[in-house]
């Protein structure tokens, strides 16, 4: 079967399709084929995209509003989908400030925590259950450069990816013996809206990280993701590593 036509008919569920790497990911899937189920907290965004991706492509789209940090939201919408789960995306995450551990605020603390890990870990206990009941399934998890470094003023955000890269390859030891499929696409710098939610909203800030250089797209990103969900069904990537070409680690950034 050619690689990409492995979409066609199936379910996607994506994390946090309403910006950057979710939404282009769910662009990509839809070119393919895929049907989706799109999460998010901003409903107005999940319907515009809805509507976009409906126009432009032959799939079926479902939308559900809700945060991942709350458990009983996921529950329940893992639990009104009738359509199998063939592929869970766990894209939804923010980094939040970047102050040293000294002086960092504990409210950004709790929503890395809450969102990156918490709130994948939610989705997967609910998603994989039932993709256990099927024996059947691929589970990927957005990770990061930042799961594999770490960084001045990244304490929390990093230790929320390194734990991302545990859960990943624990969830795989978890599902071992069966045809489940867990991988983690772990990025480096990449422009979407990631930057002005770190800083809280200022532009400026944001602006100066992609400054002078050629990030990564959440196009590319979405790339990656697409050949990771599209490989036969006996290969299982563990964790890829993207970087923009600019950038040889999380603090050496060529700007010209
Ligand atoms: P964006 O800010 O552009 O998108 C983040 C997405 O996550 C949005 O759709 C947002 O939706 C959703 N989200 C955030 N918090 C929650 C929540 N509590 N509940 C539900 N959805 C939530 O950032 P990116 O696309 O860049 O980030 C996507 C993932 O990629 C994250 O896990 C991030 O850590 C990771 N990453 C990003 C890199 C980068 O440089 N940009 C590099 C490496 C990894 P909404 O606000 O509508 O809820
Ligand atoms: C996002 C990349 O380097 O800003 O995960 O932490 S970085």
């Amino acid at each position: 079967m050619p690689a990409k036509s492995r979409l066609k008919n199936k379910w996607v569920l994506i994390t946090g399709a309403t910006a950057g790497i979710g939404k282009a990911t769910a662009f990509a899937c839809a070119g393919e084929g895929a049907n989706l189920i799109l999460t998010g907290r901003r409903s107005e965004r999940l319907k515009e995209i809805s509507t976009d991706i409906l126009k432009q492509y032959d799939v079926e789209v479902m939308t559900y509003t809700f945060d991942v940090r709350d458990r009983d939201a996921c529950k329940s919408c893992v639990e009104s989908i009738k359509k199998p789960i063939d592929i869970l995306i766990n894209n939804a995450g923010l980094a939040s400030g970047k102050d040293p551990i000294h002086s960092a605020d504990f409210e950004d603390w709790d929503k890395m925590i809450d969102t990156n890990v918490k709130g994948l870990l939610s989705m997967t206990r609910f998603v994989s259950e039932r993709m256990k009941s099927r024996n059947s399934g691929h589970i990927i998890n957005i990770g990061s450069i930042a799961g594999h470094e770490s960084y001045p003023g990244g304490s929390v955000y990093c230790g929320t990816k390194h734990a991302v890269d545990a859960i990943t390859k624990a969830t795989k030891m978890d599902l071992h013996g069966t045809d489940i499929r867990v991988s983690a696409v772990s990025p480096g710098l990449v422009e979407t809206e990631f930057s002005e939610v770190r800083f809280h909203g200022d532009k400026d800030k944001a602006n100066e990280v992609y400054q002078d250089i050629q990030a990564l797209t959440a196009e590319d990103v979405a790339d990656i993701i697409l050949f990771v969900i599209t490989r036969p069904p006996h290969v299982n990537i563990m964790d890829t590593i993207v970087l923009p070409t600019c950038q040889s680690s999380s603090t050496m950034v060529s700007r010209s």
